[in-house]
C-alpha cells in the first residue's frame, strides 16, 4: 500500500470548470484540451456541459459548468498554478467583484482522499458538496465516488435539486 490516495505515482484528481462570458461553452471545450495538456497530467474523464443559472449574485449571465478527471503526477500546488495559468490564458481577470462573471473557472475539487485546511488550497472544495452544478456532472464521471468527510457523492447529489441544469448537445 502506498500513501492514501496514491497509486503508480499518480493520483486521481478532478476539476470543476465553470465560464459565463464570451461564448463559455467554447471557453470550457478548450479547457478540456488544455487540462489535457498539463506537464505529468493525463484528462481521463470529462462530463457534458451544463447550462445553469447563476448561484451567489444573481446579475450575470448563466452559467456552463463541467467536470473533469485528470490523473496527475504534480503534487497540489503545482496543479493548482497549472489550473490558474489556464485561467489567465482564457482572459480571466480577477479585478471585478467578488463571484463576478468570468470567462474560465477552474476549482480543484479533488486530490486523491486528500483533505487539507491550507487557505490557498482547501480539499475538497468547500462549496463541492451543496453546489448542484459541481455535483451533476462530477456525479456523470465518478458516480461511485466517496467524497472525503462527506460522504457518497451519489447522496449528496440527491440532496441538491438538479432541476435548473440542462445538459447541452455535443458539438460535432
Ligand atoms: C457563490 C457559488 C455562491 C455558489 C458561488 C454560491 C458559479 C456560480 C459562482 C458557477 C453557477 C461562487 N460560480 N453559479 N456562481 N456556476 N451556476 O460556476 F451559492 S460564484
Ligand atoms: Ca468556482
Ligand atoms: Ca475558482
Amino acid at each position: 500500500m502506498g500513501a492514501p490516495g496514491v497509486s503508480g505515482g499518480s493520483v486521481r484528481a478532478y476539476v470543476g470548470l465553470g465560464a459565463n462570458l464570451d461564448d463559455p461553452a467554447a471557453h470550457v471545450r478548450r479547457a478540456f484540451e488544455d487540462l489535457g495538456r498539463i506537464a505529468a497530467t493525463r484528462c481521463v474523464s470529462r462530463s457534458r456541459l451544463y447550462r445553469n443559472p447563476p448561484m451567489g449574485p444573481a446579475d450575470q449571465p448563466d452559467y456552463v459548468n463541467a467536470a473533469a478527471a485528470l490523473d496527475t503526477r504534480l503534487p497540489p500546488p503545482e496543479l493548482l498554478a497549472a489550473l490558474q495559468a489556464i485561467e489567465r490564458a482564457h482572459g480571466r481577470t480577477r479585478d471585478g467583484v467578488r463571484w463576478g462573471p468570468r470567462t474560465l473557472d477552474l476549482d480543484l475539487l479533488l486530490y486523491g482522499d486528500l483533505e487539507s485546511d491550507d487557505p490557498r488550497l482547501t480539499l475538497p472544495h468547500p462549496g463541492l458538496h451543496r453546489r448542484a452544478f459541481v455535483l451533476y456532472p462530477l456525479l456523470e464521471i465518478a458516480p461511485g465516488l466517496a467524497i472525503p468527510g462527506r460522504g457518497p457523492l451519489a447522496a449528496l447529489a440527491a440532496a441538491v435539486p438538479g432541476t435548473g441544469l440542462q445538459a447541452l448537445a455535443e458539438s460535432p
